[in-house]
């Protein structure tokens, strides 16, 4: 993050108290009654856990144990002798309980007359139906299934339907390439891949199932692809593996009932990649019980989510935001949830607005990324629409400048609405640092306080407690139930990088700092992770990608502040010998690792280099490429360690602007 933002954060003294409209119905109605839950929560917390997952959750045997935990091994279990299904949570329970006839998905396409409505009984009717496909095709309790789709109903579907028999499914978002994907299907070990022909993207279709063919090739557990027709798009078909979703749903012997299995607490629920500083992707693995409660918990006091309400959170499925927020969290608490395919600048930059008016949304979720990219745009466009339905807003993904968060207060918020700036991780599970809408004063860029139940601490790089207003590592000390409990397949990865470096705690990998009135603001990542639009990117994984390359002998990744993605990627690359430096070249390595990774990790600026400030160790210093992507000419610290100091003046002088 830039040094002019966190300095705008540093200053930030405005505070906005919360809106006396809305008090008084709302779950938590104070900054007292926030006080009293946060200490009753320290001071009882496998209590005050029960409590929440006894009241929010429905459990085929109740659980008599609360947890079992220790940071150091770790071994982290949350109700364990209790048995559930996530899927009868979110589905079954609201037809039995008047919630029938109520909408429980509402999607829009990306075309505006593409609308369609799921209520719970639909719903129900779909996820059997898909739960029986699977069965038929063989998938039982623990097998993997990896889901590959774009934002249609059918990808909550799938996903309700692998939990309902126990299966533990992996989604990897559509804008991932085939070499991303096959990497994910080939270490999970899928059994059965679920995909659609194509993606309709800002008025294009983008094929994707050509991608899943390709990835294929080198897949073999996987025995089955189930495809969705999204587009009419052509597809090339493999008889014998190759099955039509609707042709499937409708099958002879596909009845749409299908038993919910009973889970333990602990079993796994799904397998979510996700990028890390080194090496390759890491699969993090989340269970039923803590899961589920954790999601339902967050939702609840969050989003103060009520029957009555359309929430919409924009974020892909294919990344935690839409798990936990589009699917798991809403649907088990029987609320409406929006679900949008589009992106929010076609056909116009006012098709967030419009869609808000459309079905009067209540609950408003984004990222400060869009909210960026849409001020940009001028506020004319916010006017064009009737956003008065809107109660609460909120924000994730990244910190959120102030100059952004006035915006989003001024323009969406009509300057009364709460904000709710989310700070959290795909191995959190869900929510951990917010606002309580209706309880919390908020500062402009601040995530607030740690949620009840959430014991999180700045400390230095010995352990020790940081002072307020002093910067340090973000942890937390005490384990909650939606937090990672594995990382598939690689146990010796998931003590290392959460739980080594200060014994007893969980280690997020971001810098933060606490005010004195115990206010969180986070700085961002600590570790060689780039936060691009509010997407996490390794940079070993980037610079492994530009190196796989024939003519790349060497890469450096770093990220620079960006004004509307808040961090993207600069490369630094030296060529082989006796291969010239050309634009054309240039063009095809960013093309290169669109199609390694996906076009969120195509660099914005690469840089050819004759040589890299190494260590003589032969480490590269990162911290002066950092300085150098970000515009800096001098002040670059001790560089009394580089073997060759002379590279520095050669690396400004070739550096590219962002124009
Ligand atoms: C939910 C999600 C996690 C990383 C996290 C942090 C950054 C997320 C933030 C935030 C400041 C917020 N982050 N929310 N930073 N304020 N409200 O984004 O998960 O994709 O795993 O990313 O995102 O750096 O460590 P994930």
């Amino acid at each position: 993050m830039s040094q002019t933002r966190i300095e705008s954060m540093m200053d930030e003294k405005r505070l906005f108290e919360p809106p006396a409209e809305g008090r008084e119905t709302a779950w938590v109605k104070s900054m007292e009654e926030y006080e009293a839950l946060y200490k009753r929560s320290m001071e009882d917390n496998e209590g005050f856990w029960a409590e929440r997952a006894g009241t929010l959750i429905d459990w085929f045997t109740p659980f008599t144990k609360v947890l079992e935990a220790d940071m150091d091994t770790p071994s982290i279990k949350w109700f364990q002798d209790g048995t559930l299904n996530v899927a009868y949570n979110c589905v079954d329970r609201h037809i039995a309980n008047g919630r029938r006839n109520k909408a429980a998905i509402i999607w829009q396409g990306e075309p505006d007359e593409d609308v369609k409505v799921y209520t719970y009984q639909m719903l129900y009717d779909q996820v059997c139906r898909f739960a029986n496909v699977l069965k038929a095709q063989g998938v039982g309790k623990g097998d993997r299934v990896a889901l590959y789709m774009p934002m249609i109903p059918e990808l909550a579907v799938a996903m309700l339907a692998c939990v309902r028999i126990g299966a533990v499914h992996s989604i990897v978002f559509a804008g991932f390439s085939a070499v991303s994907l096959q990497n994910r299907v080939q270490d999970c070990e899928a059994k059965v891949l679920v995909t659609a022909d194509a993606v309709l993207r800002a008025g294009r279709t983008i094929p994707l199932k050509k991608n899943a063919d390709e990835a294929l090739r080198e897949c073999p557990s996987v025995t089955r692809v189930v495809v969705v027709n999204r587009a009419n798009a052509n597809v090339d078909w493999v008889e014998g593996r190759d099955l039509w979703w609707h042709e499937q749903m409708k099958a002879p012997g596909i009845s749409g009932h299908c038993p919910c299995e009973p889970m333990e607490a602990e079993a796994p629920l799904f397998i979510l990649y996700t990028s890390g500083s080194t090496g390759k992707p890491k699969g993090v693995v989340h269970t039923t019980g803590g899961y589920l409660t954790y999601t339902a918990h967050t939702t609840q006091w969050v989003f103060d989510l009520k029957d009555s309400d359309v929430y919409w959170c924009t974020a892909d499925v294919g990344w935690i935001t839409g798990h936990s927020y589009i699917v798991y969290g809403p649907l088990a608490l029987g609320g409406t949830t929006l679900m949008f395919e589009g992106v929010p600048s076609y056909p116009g930059p006012d098709r967030f607005w419009q869609v808000v008016e459309k079905f009067r949304v209540n609950i408003f979720y984004t990222a400060p990324t869009v909210i960026r990219s849409l001020m940009r745009e001028g506020s004319e466009w916010t006017r064009k629409h009737d956003l008065s339905s809107l109660r609460l807003l909120g924000s994730v993904g990244e910190p959120i400048n102030p100059e952004a968060w006035m915006w989003y207060h001024e323009h969406i918020g009509g300057s009364a609405l709460p904000i709710v700036d989310t700070w959290w991780q795909t191995e959190t599970g869900g929510i951990m640092i917010s606002a309580l809408p209706f309880a919390t004063p908020l500062k402009p860029g601040s995530a607030t306080r740690p949620l009840p139940g959430v014991d999180a601490r700045i400390v230095r790089p010995d352990g020790t407690d940081a002072q307020p207003n002093e910067g340090g590592h973000l942890i937390i000390r005490k384990p909650w139930p939606g937090m990672l409990r594995g990382v598939f397949g690689d146990p010796a990865r998931y003590k290392s990088t959460y739980f080594e470096r200060f014994p007893g705690a969980y280690e997020a990998g971001d810098g933060a700092r606490v005010d004195s009135d115990g206010y969180f603001w986070i700085m961002g990542r600590l570790d060689d992770v780039i936060n691009v639009s509010g997407h996490r990117m390794g940079t070993a994984e980037i610079e492994s990608a530009l190196v796989s390359h024939p003519s790349v002998a060497e890469a450096a990744v770093v990220g620079m502040p960006h004004a509307i993605k808040g961090e993207a990627i600069y490369a630094y690359v030296t060529l082989s010998a006796d291969v010239e430096e050309t634009e054309e070249l240039r063009a095809e390595l960013r093309t290169w690792v669109r199609k390694e990774i996906g076009p969120i990790a195509s660099p914005e600026v690469l840089q050819f280099a004759d040589g890299l400030p190494k260590t003589r160790s032969g480490k590269i210093m990162r911290r002066i490429l950092r300085k150098i992507a970000g515009g800096s000419t001098s002040d670059f610290g001790d560089t009394s360690t580089l073997a060759d100091p002379g590279v520095i003046a050669d690396l400004i002088e070739g550096r590219v602007d962002l124009t």
